[in-house]
């Protein structure tokens, strides 16, 4: 992604979009590529990274759901700082002081999950209006959004000072997610084997429990011991997150490397 040239806008947005299932991801994608073609003549290619930055979609006719809140919290921990918010489907919704109220219920919950700025952008469009009709008001909102997103995401993050190892076995701080928060609702055993995800890749482990612990229990936090049964590039201090059968079930951070 190169340097900003052309007065602020990004040729390339390296943001994800993220939202729960049915909150208009896949439409405001398309939205997006066909009002930034049709107004401006520029082309935008968006990933699904959440590394920089992202545009959260949340349905103003459904709100925040607990997936969403989930969501917030795992791009939180993996260190994306972030964040603008598109409030879709507000081509149903005619009441301001409903739209106002979901507003709050997501500002609620991003301030819980660590975004803590007052500043977060918030747009209320729609995406299909706004697909069906690229020049007219609709479309006008997608332009907000991108303006948004120019001004509030920066282009590049500063690089890790550290030089990557390659390596197996490291100490971890890891929390696992209570049921609550979409853990699982039991304990976990030294030798159990889990999917480890770090920022660039994915791969399973096993964990070892310190000589005195028997069980670590959803909501506990735990220093302990990881192999992974391949090698990988990892950093100390980074960020990954602990799945189970396809489910998020903890977020950890890596503290010494030791093989
Ligand atoms: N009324 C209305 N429907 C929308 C809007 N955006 C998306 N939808 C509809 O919502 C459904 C889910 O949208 P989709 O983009 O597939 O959601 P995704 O699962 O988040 O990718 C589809 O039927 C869309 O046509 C909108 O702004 N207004
Ligand atoms: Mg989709």
């Amino acid at each position: 992604m190169g340097k900003e040239t052309f007065e602020g806008k990004k040729t390339h947005c390296t943001i994800g979009i993220i939202g729960y299932r049915g909150h208009g991801k896949t439409t405001l994608t398309d939205a997006i590529k066909k009002t930034l073609t049709t107004k401006e003549e520029r082309n935008i290619s968006l990933t699904s990274s959440i590394e920089y930055g992202a545009i959260l979609v949340v349905s103003a006719i459904d709100g925040i759901m607990s997936q969403t809140a989930e969501q917030i919290m795992i791009a939180h921990h993996m260190g994306m700082q972030h964040i603008v918010v598109f409030m879709n489907k507000c081509d149903m919704v005619d009441d301001m002081e409903m739209l106002e109220l979901v507003e709050m219920g997501i500002r609620d919950q991003l301030y819980q999950c660590g975004f803590v700025g007052s500043d977060i952008p918030f747009i209320y469009g729609s995406a299909l209006k706004a697909l069906e009709d690229p020049d007219g008001e609709w479309g006008d909102k997608i332009m907000e959004l991108m303006d948004a997103v120019d001004k509030y995401i920066p282009d590049s993050q500063p690089e890790m000072d550290q030089a990557p190892s390659i390596h197996t076995k490291f100490t971890a701080e890891v929390y696992m997610l209570d049921i609550n928060e979409g853990g699982r609702d039991t304990g976990y055993f030294d030798g159990d084997r889990l999917q480890f995800y770090f920022k660039t890749t994915d791969v399973t482990g096993e964990i070892q429990l310190p000589i005195e612990i028997d069980m670590v229990m959803p909501g506990e936090t735990l220093d302990i011991t990881i192999e992974l049964i391949q090698p990988i590039k990892i950093t100390e201090e980074e960020p990954f997150i602990i799945r189970d059968d396809e489910c998020t079930v903890g977020l950890g951070r890596v503290a010494t490397i030791i093989e």
